[in-house]
């Protein structure tokens, strides 16, 4: 491994000699290092990416896809006038060839990042005020590329077709191929019990209700990157997903993954709640640099758009669980369940408080 990754971080025109790598973050899909070079006796960092080319079958397509959307981030922030716009964007690094991604003798896709110093993915939120932040920061970046000219690739098909997952979900508990299903059978009724939820967004959007847009469509907390000594969001990541979509599928995604100091995995499910101040962190975070754009429809399915896609989410851990954990990394045995549970803990839990979701965007219109 070792002189094979010499090779990989060789292949791009990194600064400075490589000295080594570890790996580095939390991500569920992809392998991501930290390597270091030494440039003039300091050190200088990159990200380097092996990219899960199981998952995301067309990589070219996919890197197309970053570097017109980081360009394009770039040029807004020029725009603007905006200071540090090298932490505020991704930066690829390109290869010895002048191309975006390399392949290994593997046939493994490797891409590399400028590493933003000072700046951290936070797994579980701490305060409202990381909240506020990854809001406005995920906002920013809709904006940006409210005008990105022509369409990008679909780099997951049907990513968050909500009916699509639910009848995936139907097959692996017909095929229960490791008999797990019998240990499931509160998580299995939950999610039948829900079936109505799946198609309101997605038939929004095929009747033209809610506009397609470019979304993240990957928006946990930890894909913005929060400045470490001014707690400020920096630079959304995580780009491998940005493709057209709904606004509702990254609010979403913030409400599942901000409003609860409970670990994705939390087993405790006395733990996992809905906090309320935090989602209200999140819409007035979010409203600061959306609300610009925002349809009327868009807006009233704010709070809703939390409970479907937490369901989602559950909707694939659960999946997963009964295909035998071959999508989502897991660190131990039962993870995906219980990444199920505490998801399908939180839809209840947002279902209790719906009504003081609504009474927060009240606050906000
Ligand atoms: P995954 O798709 O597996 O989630 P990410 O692209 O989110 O992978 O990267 C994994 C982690 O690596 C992030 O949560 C973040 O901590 C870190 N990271 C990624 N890119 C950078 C970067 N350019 N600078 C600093 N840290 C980064
Ligand atoms: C994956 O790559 P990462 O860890 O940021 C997944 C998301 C899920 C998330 C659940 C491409 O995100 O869709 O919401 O795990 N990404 C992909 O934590 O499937
Ligand atoms: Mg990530």
């Amino acid at each position: 491994m070792k002189n094979q990754f010499k090779d990989v971080a060789t292949a791009f025109q990194c600064e400075g000699i490589y000295q080594g790598e570890a790996p580095y973050g939390s991500g569920h899909i992809n392998d991501t290092f930290r390597a270091v070079c030494e440039l003039d006796g300091r050190e200088v960092h990159y990200i380097h990416q092996r990219i899960n080319h199981n998952i995301f079958k067309n990589v070219p397509g996919l890197m197309e896809n970053i570097g017109q959307v980081t360009r394009h981030q770039r040029k807004k922030f020029e725009e603007a006038g905006a200071g540090e716009i090298d932490r505020r964007v991704l930066t690829l690094v390109p290869t010895k060839n002048g191309k975006d991604y390399y392949v290994d003798a593997a046939g493994d896709f490797w891409r590399t990042y400028v590493f933003i110093e000072d700046a951290v993915g936070i797994d579980v939120v701490e305060s409202t005020e990381q909240a506020y932040e990854a809001a406005k920061a995920f906002g920013e970046f809709q904006c940006q590329l409210a005008d990105l000219p022509g369409r990008l690739h679909e780099t997951i098909p049907d990513f968050h077709h909500t009916r699509s997952r639910f009848n995936v979900l139907k097959a692996a508990i017909a095929a229960d191929i490791h008999g797990r299903a019998v240990d499931v059978k509160a998580e299995i009724e939950f999610a039948m019990q829900r079936e109505a939820m799946v198609d309101v967004v997605i038939d929004l959007m095929a009747s033209r209700e809610i506009p397609e847009r470019v979304t993240h469509n990957d928006t946990k907390l930890n894909n913005v990157l929060i400045d470490t000594s001014t707690g400020k969001g920096m630079c959304v990541i995580d780009l491998d997903t940005v493709m057209p979509g709904s606004v509702l599928y990254d609010f979403g995604d913030m409400i599942r993954t901000t409003t609860t100091r409970a670990p994705e995995d939390e087993r405790d499910l006395s733990k996992v709640e809905m906090d309320i101040d935090y989602f209200e962190a999140l819409v007035q975070g979010y409203l600061e640099t959306a609300s610009g754009f925002l349809t009327p429809k868009e807006r009233e399915l704010l709070p809703f758009s939390g409970r479907l896609i937490t369901f989602e989410i559950g909707l694939r851990f659960l999946t997963d669980y009964l295909q035998g954990d071959v999508y989502f990394k897991t660190h131990r045995a039962g993870q995906n369940i219980d990444r199920c549970r505490k998801q399908f803990k939180m839809v209840e839990s947002m279902e209790r408080q719906m009504d003081a979701m609504l009474r927060v965007m009240e606050k906000y219109k």
